[in-house]
Formats: structure tokens, sequence, C-alpha cells
């Protein structure tokens, strides 16, 4: 029988015999896959327990919010607040940081996490996941001010997500390649099951929401015309369209076979960079991608590189397969 590597384990070795993890980041990750299990939990109940439909509250951005974004989040909060490895938290569904209460010790490392990421698809049985980023707490200074948050995603010391679907999957960079763990549930354990997963360069496969269509720029209409002209348009091959409408779920099928995902910046809002969060979002899934050899921008600049201003931010994304997503920023910079 191979082996199983249990999530834990991996964790341990990444420190131990790696050295690519300290301990304080090491006992966050564990904690973050433990508040994961606990929400798939929550959500695997549905209409048997009492997590479906809305609390009858809005987030900061004025999203109504569903039952399962505010246990998600509180159980996010509850697990990591009291270990010692953090020094504060921030959510999409939270105006201002979460400082950890002065009870506890104070750890090196801020979390920074979209609870439930794809709310629309909760009451539908859809697929749907929680994703996170982990920084280091800039120096030289006492305290936690929501400033230390505006860091950019190149900056980032661990990501991943955790992905409520046919099955449980958590994928996770600490910038040495992206493994993923299937959660054993009859072990109660998340196991290693991919490592150094790549992300083909090329593909046939794009996700856009094609509604907005009327509403893009220019750049993204020409190259959303060019695969819908197929075998006989400038790109001599046919695509197919997915969206599922769970960031998580189009970045696994990404990770996982290759893919182009966008959110563009459209004409709707102007003002609006996009619709998705740079710190929740588009940070920890851009360097997830790029580790597995993709690339992530905004059509203009990477991703990553992006200085934050706000920590509910909103960035165009575009990322997956290297080639497809430099194609695009390349129509970006064309006239
Ligand atoms: P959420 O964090 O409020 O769930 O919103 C983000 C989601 C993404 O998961 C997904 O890619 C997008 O919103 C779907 O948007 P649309 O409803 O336009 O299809
Ligand atoms: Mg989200």
């Amino acid at each position: 029988m191979t082996e199983r590597i249990s999530f834990t384990r991996y964790l341990v070795e990444q420190q131990r015999d790696h050295g690519r993890i300290p301990p304080q980041l090491r006992l966050l990750l564990e904690v973050v896959g433990r508040a994961c299990k606990r929400i798939a939990l929550a959500v695997n109940k549905g209409d048997l327990g009492d997590v479906m439909g809305t609390a009858g509250s809005e987030n900061v951005q004025g999203e109504v919010q569903k039952k399962l974004d505010i246990i998600a989040n509180e159980t996010l909060i509850e697990a990591n607040e009291w270990g010692g490895h953090l020094a504060a938290m921030a959510s999409e569904e939270m105006e201002g940081i979460y400082l950890v209460p002065n009870r506890y010790p104070q750890g090196e490392y801020l979390l920074l996490f979209d609870p439930l990421d794809g709310s629309s698809n909760i009451d539908v049985n859809v697929s749907i996941g929680t994703i996170f980023s982990v920084l280091k707490k800039p120096e030289g200074h006492p305290g936690v001010h929501e400033s230390d948050f505006l860091q950019p995603g190149h900056q980032q010391v661990a990501a991943g997500y955790c992905i409520y679907g046919p099955q449980t999957t958590l994928v996770l960079t600490v910038g040495d390649g992206v493994a993923m763990f299937t959660l054993d549930r009859e072990q109660g354990s998340f196991v290693l099951t991919r490592e150094n997963i790549r992300i083909p360069e090329d593909t046939k496969e794009f996700a856009i929401n094609m509604s907005n269509m009327r509403h893009w720029d220019a750049p993204v209409r020409r190259y959303i015309d060019e695969c819908l002209a197929g075998e006989t348009g400038p790109r001599g091959k046919n695509f197919n369209m997915r969206w599922i409408a769970s960031m998580v779920a189009d970045v696994h099928r990404i990770l996982m076979r290759g893919g182009i995902f966008m959110y563009p910046w459209d004409q709707r809002e102007p003002n609006k960079p996009g619709k998705l969060r740079l710190m929740y979002e588009a940070n920890p899934m851009g360097w997830l991608v790029e580790q597995a050899g993709g690339a992530a921008t905004n059509g203009k600049e990477r991703i990553l590189d992006v200085q934050p201003t706000q920590l509910h931010q909103r960035v165009s994304v575009i990322l997956g397969s290297k080639n497809e997503v430099e194609r695009v920023t390349r129509y970006h910079q064309e006239p």
C-alpha cells in the first residue's frame, strides 16, 4: 500500500526537513485546515441544519450575507484567534480588521480570507469554497493597523483555498509549488493527493460571465470574439466555455486541466476596477496560479505587483494558462 501523507505530516516536513515554513506558520495552516473541515461539515448539512438562506444582513460591500457566509467567517475567527500565531485577521465579510483579543498571545502573521466564496451557489448545491492568504506583520511598530495588511501579493507567505464540492479539497502554496489534499471523511483528515500541480501553457477553454459582454472593454471583447470564431477564425481552433460563478471552482478546474478565467473591468460601473477583491481573491489565486506555471494579470500589470491602497479593494482579474493570459494582456497594450 502506498503511504498516505496527511496535511499535518506534510506541514511538519515542510517545517522540519525542508525549512520552508517556520513553526508559527505551520500551526496557522493547520488551524486553517481544521476550520475548513468544520465549514465543510456545515456546508454538507444543507437543509438538515439551520444553515441555508440569507442572514438578513449586508457586508461592507452592500452584498446580502448568507447564513453560511457568517458561519464560515465565525468558524475561521474562533479557530484562529487563540493559538498565538496571528496578529490580526481581515475578511471579505468584515468591515475592519479583527485584532486578536488581548487575552491571547499575539503572533507574527496576518490572515486574510473570503470565508465562503461563490455564495450565490450555496442554495443551489454547487461548489463553493474558502480562500485564504497569509502575510507577515511588518516589523518596527507595536500593535496592528489596517495599513499593515496593504502589502502586494508577492509578499504572501502562504495562500490557498478549500473547495466544498463532490470532494472537499484543500489546495496550498507556501512558495514552492502547489499541493493538493483531499479530505478523507472516514479518517477526518486531509491527505496529500497531488504535488507539483502544473497548468498547461495552452488551452481551449475559457471562463467568463458572457452576460456582461456588452459592457466589456475592446481587448476582452476581441479575445472572446476570436475564441468564439473557432477553427475558421484567427485562432484556428474551437474553444469550450465554462462558468461556475464560484471563483474557487473555476480556478480549481484551471489548476487541474488548464484554461483561462476572467472577471475584467467593464463599463457598467467605470469607477469600479472590477468585481473581485484583490486581497481575498485575486492575490491568493494569482499566486497559486503562478506557482503552478500559469499567469495572473489585471490586463496591465501582474496581479501580485498591484500595490493595495484599501483592504476591500477590487481588481480586474485575468488568470490561468500562461500563453492565453499573455495574449489577453498583449491585447490590452495594443492600440
Ligand atoms: P462572492 O465572494 O460574493 O461569492 O463573489 C465572488 C464570486 C466569484 O466566486 C465568482 O467568480 C463571481 O463572483 C461570480 O460572479 P457573477 O455572479 O457575475 O457570475
Ligand atoms: Mg468571493
